[in-house]
């Protein structure tokens, strides 16, 4: 540590990955100096960090607790724990925290929407991005989705649309006017907060000095607790209020809704399932809080069929039907496509589950797997833990890889069954991510029709 005292850098970016890597190009446009530190001793970017920053400082290895003590400010990427030792040292000398949201916020030149929930995040996102560009928008689109916010910056963009995790949240203070809002609230990420009121906590930070506020009207958790000068609009399944975006009866069909004024029937929705309608009326919110026109955002409903591994249909063998469902990383996401694909009346879907548990307690699925799921096949790290709690629930199974969990699905799924993956558990054990846990679920299943 002592050739980090001895710089005169007055600012450590820790975490080397794709927010670590975002803030150092960041800070090197506007000409500022940095040091780099990650607790891996070997993080997967590291060769091109050597690459691009030849003479900044790396620290590799676990954080000393005096590490951060010599900066001013330290720029934490969100895979890392607030409660590292660390940076409970540095706080605790004043040293300013700050993640790239705040960077962001500060030199964002055009409006934002930022929007956080436990599901559905990336689904709304890329809905009013693409509701923006049907507008004639130039806009920014990313955050957790996928591009680091930092590399959205441009001052020609009109709008910016933000996904933020709770990671992400963590250090916000103010939002500076944005447009935010918490699609819903179930419980995620256990392995990294105390309980469901520090992950509700995070969250809530989204409306910290927000202008407009949008909430689900059906889940009291994502409501804002603030002061009456902020805008309010809501949205949820149910009737709307005259303020709200909802569902409408329209000579028996459900349309959508803003207030007393139909916009379009539900089923010329392209995305499927009753929690996108959802997203759909969030998506419709934020758009006109944003002030984006009906027309463009009604025609993007029509046409914006969502994004891969959310429930995407990938074949239909032997009259029966494989879903993708990748991204169903919490039991929150699972019960929703369980919700969407499930038969009440007979039992049709086998599902393959598992994966890291984040601390979840598999219990709840207890109740859908005994109404909908003829066979639950387990893989990855906790499929053990996760097949004694559900026991009892329906037939369960334990395999090794996700291989054998297809395998075991099409031997049990009979004509006009649907087999689907939705894992409600995190995919690190055994693959980079929930995209190539999808992609490979899906070349299991097509690998028998080639
Ligand atoms: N890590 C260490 N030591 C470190 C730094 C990181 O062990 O010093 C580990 C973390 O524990 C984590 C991994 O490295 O396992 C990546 O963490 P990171 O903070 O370096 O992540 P980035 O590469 O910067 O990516 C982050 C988001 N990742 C996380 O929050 C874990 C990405 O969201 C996001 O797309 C990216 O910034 C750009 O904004 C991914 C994600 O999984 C998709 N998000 C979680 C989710 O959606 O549930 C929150
Ligand atoms: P996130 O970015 O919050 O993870 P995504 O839009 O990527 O959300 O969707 C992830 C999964 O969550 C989907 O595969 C789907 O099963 C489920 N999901 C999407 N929207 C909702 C919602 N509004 N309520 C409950 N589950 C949802």
């Amino acid at each position: 540590m002592t050739d980090l005292i001895a710089t005169n850098r007055n600012t450590a970016i820790l975490g080397l990955g794709a927010t670590g890597l975002s803030v150092a190009r960041f800070l090197s446009s506007i000409g500022k100096s940095f040091v780099f530190a990650d607790s891996r001793t070997a993080p997967p970017r590291l060769a091109e960090v050597r690459e691009s920053y030849p003479d900044v400082p790396v620290v590799l290895g676990p954080f000393e607790s005096d590490l951060l003590l010599s900066f001013d400010s330290v720029v934490v990427s969100p895979g890392i724990a607030l409660q590292e030792p660390a940076l409970v040292a540095a706080s605790a000398q004043k040293i300013k925290l700050l993640g790239d949201v705040e960077l962001f916020l500060d030199h964002a030149k055009a409006p934002v929407i930022l929007i956080t929930g436990s599901n559905g995040k990336s689904t709304v996102t890329k809905l009013v991005g693409e509701m923006a560009v049907a507008s004639g928008l130039k806009v920014g689109v990313g955050g957790n989705l996928g591009t680091p916010m930092l590399d959205l910056l441009d001052d020609e963009n009109q709008l910016y649309v933000i996904e933020l995790s709770s990671f992400q949240l963590e250090l916000v203070t103010d939002t500076r006017g944005a447009i935010s809002t918490i699609l819903n609230i179930s419980a995620d990420h256990m392995d990294r907060y105390a309980g469901l009121q520090q992950y509700h906590a995070a969250k809530h930070r989204i409306f910290l000095g927000a202008s407009q506020v949008i909430y689900n009207r059906q889940d009291a958790l994502t409501n804002p607790l603030l002061s009456v000068a902020v805008k309010l609009c809501n949205f949820g399944l149910n009737h709307p209020d005259l303020a709200g975006f909802g569902l409408l009866d329209e000579d028996g069909e459900d349309w959508l809704a803003f207030g007393l004024k139909p916009l379009m029937p539900s089923a010329e929705l392209a995305i499927k399932g009753r929690h996108n309608i959802a997203n759909a009326l969030a998506a419709l919110a934020l758009g006109q809080a944003a002030g984006l026109p009906m027309d463009a955002m009604v025609q993007t409903l029509k046409s914006f069929k969502g994004l891969s591994h959310r429930c995407e249909y990938v074949a239909t063998q032997d009259g029966v039907t494989y879903i993708d469902d990748s991204k169903g990383t919490n039991i929150g996401a699972t019960v929703a496509a369980l919700d969407g694909f499930g038969n009440s009346d007979k039992a049709n879907l086998i599902l393959i589950a598992g994966g890291q548990g984040k601390g979840q307690n598999f219990s709840e699925l207890k109740a859908p797997l005994g109404k909908f799921v003829k066979l639950l096949a387990l893989f990855g790290e906790d499929a053990q833990s996760i097949a004694e709690t559900l026991a009892g629930a329906t037939e369960i199974e334990t395999l090794k890889s996700l291989e054998a969990a297809v395998d075991a699905a099409r031997a049990a799924a009979e004509p006009g069954d649907i087999v689907l993956l939705s894992p409600a558990c995190a995919s690190f054990d055994m693959f980079s991510g929930f995209e190539q846990r999808g992609r490979r679920f899906q070349q299991a299943v097509t690998a028998v029709a080639a």
